[in-house]
């Protein structure tokens, strides 16, 4: 058996397990860990799961395939956590990542993490070892204090000791993951509890089906009547869409509310697309002139933290310029940054069918005179653009390619974009127009590398559409080896890797003179494209804005795993994109 032949691998002696049944008659038919696992996340509803095999779950993973759940198997845990986070955050269920004991775990749990700063629900499952032994610390097989390591790093962390727990700690996972504010959650199954028997039936019984897994909550009608109230009295109001909002999936609801209000809204990251980029409302290319002006601003699923400059300073114009409503389904959420003037709380759905219900018929819209300030100031930024993003000169810079994508984009508004990198991130951002709800995935709160092929694959999983992966090549060699898992499971992935030589750019030297290379820089010219070559997928190299249109293109039309190099001026991006400022500058550094 592969376990036993894993065990020998590992240098171990094979270990009795399973002894624990208490049947008394034989005949009886039984039941055991692996199988209630399997029957618990069936049961609600689970049907994908992402991990890596190995001792003690590697039969966890064959039996959850043979019951006709979609195991995908990664390269490395750290991507398969993070294609669970954004199934989470695609789908309102968790997502579930399945890993072996300690070094599996702890690779995984960086995805963890990550989901639950950005409040995506997610499992982490993970084998451990001989809890006896563990906690005596004795020196077992990948020995490690699981639930204590998880326990700060996500939202709610559970162990299951007895094979009768399983169905009561799948369902409290579940319910902790998706209720309220969603997040991550560890659920630690130590190697003895799958081989531990049951009676059959008692097993079946003992699984719990969450009812109502995230009930809705809604806003006290006094806190929505005292946010209209707020919002009417504004000259010049703003509404910031954040990625909440584009999880709740009340997408109808919340287009309806921004162009009822008539008033001018700027999407985050993840939110472009709740309503077009294109849409007359949005000021996304004003993004400066309208959190400097407006006087009240009603965010909706948006955190007040550094991504909005923590709601004061430079960026926000004068000291106390502004009111501040904000909806979230997290109470303590409110005052986190500045005073909230009018805090809704409820869940994102609930406070805007509310919210616009109490509008009732006769809003009437913001001043003129601001409206059209927004306006004129993003025409004029979008003009201003224009002829950077039609260049087809090479070597290629951001825009120039960046144009090129724009229009593959438009062209096929369900396409699902998903960014990671510096320069690479930040400019897409800007230029790549989004139309629909949940097609911009990118590295979110924390702005890390390493999402680009977790959630590439995800996304083709869940979607079935096809996903264009726009990645820096620094951002791309974090999760690069899952190119091999693209072509296993033959996904319609496009990954577009923007090579500037390096993080950054690619022309730093090394201060000292010595031979090593400079710390951002990575080998010159590097033919990523053979990468996807190596595994069967098309790889193609590219060196104009016109050349890339028409690999990308191609590569959606054919659905076929491809990766193209995109050659970029080594000299055109900035020190850390956009964020520069953020680097701790030293008074006494020479410049
Ligand atoms: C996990 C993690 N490690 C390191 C960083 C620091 N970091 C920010 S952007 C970046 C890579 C930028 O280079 P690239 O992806 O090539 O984008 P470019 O600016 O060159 O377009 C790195 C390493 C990070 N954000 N996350
Ligand atoms: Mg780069």
């Amino acid at each position: 058996m592969a376990r036993d032949a894993e065990n020998r691998m590992a240098g171990a002696a094979v270990k009795e397990k399973g002894d624990s049944a208490e049947v008394t008659d034989a005949d009886r038919p039984l039941t055991d860990g692996f199988h209630l696992v399997i029957d618990a996340l069936k049961l609600n509803g689970i049907d994908t799961i992402y991990g890596v095999p190995g001792i003690p779950i590697t039969d966890l993973g064959r039996m959850a395939q043979a019951a006709s759940i979609r195991v995908i198997s990664f390269r490395h845990e750290q991507n398969a956590g993070n294609a669970a986070a954004i199934t989470g955050f695609l789908t309102k269920k968790p997502g579930i990542c399945l890993t072996v004991s300690a070094p599996g775990f702890l690779n995984g749990l960086t995805a963890l993490a990550n989901a639950t700063t950005n409040c995506f629900p997610m499992i982490l499952i993970s084998g451990s070892s001989e809890r006896e032994i563990v906690d005596l610390q004795q020196g077992d097989y990948e020995e490690m204090d699981q639930l204590a390591v998880a326990k700060p790093l996500c939202k709610a962390a559970f162990r299951i000791l007895h094979a009768a727990d399983i169905g009561i700690g799948v369902a409290r996972a579940i319910r902790a993951a998706v209720s309220g504010r969603p997040g991550g959650v560890y659920l630690d199954l130590p190697g003895k509890l799958f081989a531990q028997v049951m009676d059959a039936e008692a097993g079946a019984k003992s699984l719990v089906k969450v009812i109502d897994p995230a009930p809705a909550q809604i806003p006290a009608p006094a806190a929505v009547t005292r946010a209209l109230d707020v919002l009417k009295d504004a000259q010049r109001p703003l509404i910031i869409l954040g990625k909440g909002a584009a999880y709740a999936q009340a997408d109808d609801d919340i287009r309806a509310l921004v162009e009822k209000s008539g008033v001018p809204f700027l999407p985050m990251s993840m939110a472009k697309g709740l309503l077009p980029d294109t849409h007359p409302q949005c000021a996304g290319a004003a993004r400066s002139t309208v959190l400097k002006d407006s006087d009240v601003v009603m965010l909706i699923g948006a955190r007040l933290n550094w991504l909005l400059s923590h709601g004061k300073g430079k960026a926000w114009g004068e000291p106390g310029s502004k009111r501040f409503i904000q909806i979230d389904i997290e109470p303590r959420e409110m005052d986190s940054n500045v005073e909230i003037v009018a805090p809704v709380v409820g869940d994102i759905g609930s406070c805007v069918a509310a919210l616009l219900h109490a509008m009732g018929n006769k809003w009437s819209a913001p001043p003129a005179a601001w409206v059209d300030a927004v306006r004129a100031k993003k025409d004029e930024n979008i003009a201003k653009m224009a002829p950077r993003l039609m260049s087809n000169a090479a070597p290629m810079d951001f825009y120039g390619a960046l144009g090129a994508l724009r229009s593959v984009i438009k062209e096929r508004p369900d396409a699902i974009l998903v960014n990671e990198g510096a320069n690479t991130l930040d400019l897409a951002r800007g230029v790549i127009d989004m139309y629909e709800p949940r097609k911009r995935l990118d590295v979110g709160t924390w702005g890390v590398m390493g999402i680009g092929m977790g959630f590439a694959i995800a996304a083709a999983i869940q979607t079935g559409k096809a996903v264009l992966a726009v990645e820096g090549d620094s951002a791309f060699g974090f999760s690069g080896m899952e190119v091999e898992t693209i072509c296993r499971y033959d996904l319609p992935v496009c990954i577009v890797i923007f090579n500037n030589n390096g993080i950054y750019r690619g022309t730093d030297v090394n201060p000292s003179g010595g031979a090593d290379a400079a710390t951002t820089v990575f080998v010159k010219d590097s033919r990523y494209e053979k990468m996807m070559e190596a595994f069967g997928g098309v790889g193609v190299y590219v060196t104009t804005p016109d050349e890339l249109k028409r690999a990308v293109s191609a590569a959606m039309d054919s659905g076929r795993p491809t990766l193209i190099n995109a050659a970029i001026d080594p000299a055109a991006g900035s020190e850390s994109g956009r964020i520069g400022n953020l680097n701790p500058q030293s008074k006494i550094r020479k410049k």
